[in-house]
């Protein structure tokens, strides 16, 4: 999914309170939103971006199945795709399954540079990009069905839960394009962003996010994090 058209969806932003949007976009016999078929030769598609001062995975949330590959492409600024495991830089915590191999593709300078994965465990999978995750540069993959630590890790209900999808969401949808905003409200913040939403216009909401993303629970074990372009 484009970039472009998940704004332009995002921009309806403002019905969700009454479920339009939900079933909008989940509407049966739509195309695959994911780029790429999952094999090794045509694996799907996740770009890193820089785009003005936001750091992003796009799409933010992704479903796989076991055995299927996944391609990481620096589309643009310099970034990393990496699992949040403690054998990796700053992440002190296990956000993927019991078994599965953490990934660090490093920090990539050149445009254009992939990396790719095989997911071969089930489970949920949180990752991050070492120059940004403080400001929020963080994604999910889904393989096969949610699991491990990453479920035990609350996305907390509040704006910043836009970041990154809930992972039953990501099995329904199977892509969730950047930026993502939940379609029921969990508690009185997201509503609130929705409201804003219609009152103001979806700049707003980028604000709000932007500014959660500064206090988001990712924050806490990165504070020594560099930040480079
Ligand atoms: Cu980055």
């Amino acid at each position: 999914m484009k970039r472009r058209q998940f704004i332009t969806k995002a921009g309806g932003a403002g019905l969700v309170a009454s479920g339009v949007v939900g079933s909008a976009s989940a509407q049966e016999g739509e195309s695959d939103p994911r780029t790429g078929s999952g094999t090794q030769d045509d694996p799907y598609v996740v770009e890193m971006h820089t785009d003005g001062s936001e750091y992003l995975f796009d799409p933010v949330g992704l479903y796989v199945e076991e055995g299927d590959w996944v391609r990481w492409v620096n589309a643009s600024g310099s970034h990393s795709t990496t699992a949040y495991s403690p054998s990796n830089p700053n992440a002190e915590v296990s956000l993927i399954p019991e078994g599965a191999e953490p990934w660090n593709s490093g920090t990539f300078q050149e445009q254009g540079a992939t990396f790719d994965y095989q997911f071969q465990a089930a489970g949920t999978y949180d990752y991050y990009c070492i120059p940004h995750k403080t400001l929020g540069m963080v994604g999910r993959v889904v393989c096969g069905e949610p699991g491990g630590p990453a479920e035990n890790n609350e996305i907390p209900d509040d704006v910043g839960s836009g970041i990154l999808p809930d992972s039953e969401t990501i099995v329904e949808e199977k892509a969730l394009a950047y930026p993502y905003f939940p379609e029921t409200s969990g508690g009185p913040l997201p509503s609130l962003a929705l409201g804003a939403a219609t009152l103001f216009g979806l700049g707003n909401v980028y604000l709000l996010s932007q500014t959660d993303r500064f206090s988001g629970r990712y924050d806490q074990d990165a504070t020594d994090d560099t930040e480079i372009e």
